[in-house]
């Protein structure tokens, strides 16, 4: 017989491919994680987090309770749920949910780039409840959020791997420019091996340790004097300014958040068809096309045109220095729960401290190089896993 192994409480002592066997139950929770966190419920959001990627990790399909014993991270409430599920097929609370005009409209006014949970709140507490009411408000917006604003229809569609590879060309293209052999990686989702994401993210590094300073700056301004950039917002490396002994979520690289202007691509210019999921395209707009500028609210709507030959994408590029590039690229790749867990698995069962810089070790007092991912695997006591098995 086969002997079987148990399943780990840490999302990085396991492997989670794409190939998710459980999407039922996965959705679902992820719904009430979803609402825990638009509701800044911290605890609960972890605990349905958690209990959605373990059954990512499960290579089996949940058919019955039975199939759930001695697998961690499924708390009570996680567990009624499958077995609602498992009965009817559905949920009543996820079901009451997904009609809730609270989680609707502060999902929504989240997926507006620039725009978290306390600010959505806020709007919600004010009575504004669609986009178009955001638009004809007198709210003063940030820069980000007048071009999450301007720029929506577009960054809510998904973007492709095809489109993410394009962009790695003009970007390659752009930097080779000012810094020929740096190093620019696909990090994010795509190096996970997703077909689709949100944004696309990117690490750029030299192997000439500070070759790669200011080099964010010169690469934007190029591409924004070539029409490809539509928003940027550089962050200077900030790194020398930082406690270390911390693991915070955010690192100090130099970064650019971005929105790119990305040219449609031949087959894809079909009337009435926009990139490749046109039908998911928000239907709110009514404003005209692309003569939108970001001076007035009242004209927050550039990507309403059907035929328009370019697509709004939200990039992000990051710059590391070469010493710290396998903590940067292991700290950008995810996913997020991956990253979580294997920041307090180093705590508690290392007494180190990650981040997307370093590792420190407080009982050797001392700095943990590593020039590759393997490497801080090996640091970290853990057996390596390879980006596409990092889905947790
Ligand atoms: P998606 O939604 O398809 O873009 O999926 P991901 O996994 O690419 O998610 P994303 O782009 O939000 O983040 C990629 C990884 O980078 C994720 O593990 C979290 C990490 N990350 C995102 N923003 C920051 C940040 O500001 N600082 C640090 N240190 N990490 C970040
Ligand atoms: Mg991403």
């Amino acid at each position: 017989g086969t002997i079987a192994v148990p399943v780990s409480p840490h999302a990085c002592q396991r492997r989670t491919t794409l190939n998710n066997r459980n999407r039922l139950f996965t959705d679902a929770l992820n719904i009430l994680a979803e609402n825990a966190e638009l509701s800044e419920n911290e605890g609960p959001y972890l605990a349905f987090t958690r209990a959605s990627s373990v059954l990512k990790s499960l290579p089996y399909n949940v058919t019955k309770m039975d199939d759930l014993k001695g697998i961690p991270n499924l708390g009570d409430h996680s567990r009624k749920l499958i077995e609602e599920i498992l009965e009817g097929g559905t949920c009543n609370e996820v079901q009451d949910l997904i009609q809730n005009v609270r989680y609707q409209t502060l999902k929504k006014f989240t997926s507006i780039f620039g725009v978290g949970v306390k600010t959505a709140d806020k709007w919600f507490k004010e009575g504004l409840r669609t986009l178009n009411e955001l638009r004809a408000s007198t709210i003063k917006f940030t820069k980000q959020q007048e071009a999450g604003l301007l720029y929506y229809e577009d960054l809510i569609l998904p973007v492709t791997k095809v489109e993410a590879d394009l962009i790695k060309q003009i970007i390659e293209e752009a930097v080779h420019r000012f810094l020929p052999s740096a190093i620019i990686t696909l990090t994010g989702g795509f190096r996970r091996g997703k077909e689709y994401g949100h944004d696309v993210d990117f690490l750029i590094t030299h192997r000439e340790e500070g070759r790669e300073e200011g080099l964010i700056s010169k690469v934007i301004s190029w591409m924004t004097a070539q029409g490809i950039i539509l928003y940027d917002d550089i962050t200077d490396n900030s790194y020398h300014k930082w406690k270390y002994k911390e693991s915070e979520t955010f690192d100090r690289f130099a970064k650019c958040f971005s929105i790119f202007k990305l040219q449609k691509m031949v087959h894809n210019l079909e009337p009435g068809r926009t990139c490749s999921h046109g039908s998911l395209a928000a239907n709110e707009t009514r404003g005209i096309g692309l003569a939108g500028h970001a001076g007035s609210p009242r004209h927050l709507t550039a990507t309403a045109a059907k035929d328009k030959d370019w697509k709004a994408v939200r990039v992000d590029l990051v710059v590391a220095p070469f010493g710290q590039y396998a903590y940067a690229l292991l700290g950008w790749t995810g996913s997020r729960l991956f990253e979580r867990d294997l920041r307090r698995y180093a705590k508690h069962f290392g007494h180190m401290i990650l981040n997307s810089h370093s590792l420190f070790d407080n009982k050797q007092n001392t700095f943990l190089l590593a020039a590759t991912e393997e490497e801080i695997f090996a640091h970290l006591g853990l057996d390596y896993i390879p980006p596409q098995e990092r889905n947790a």
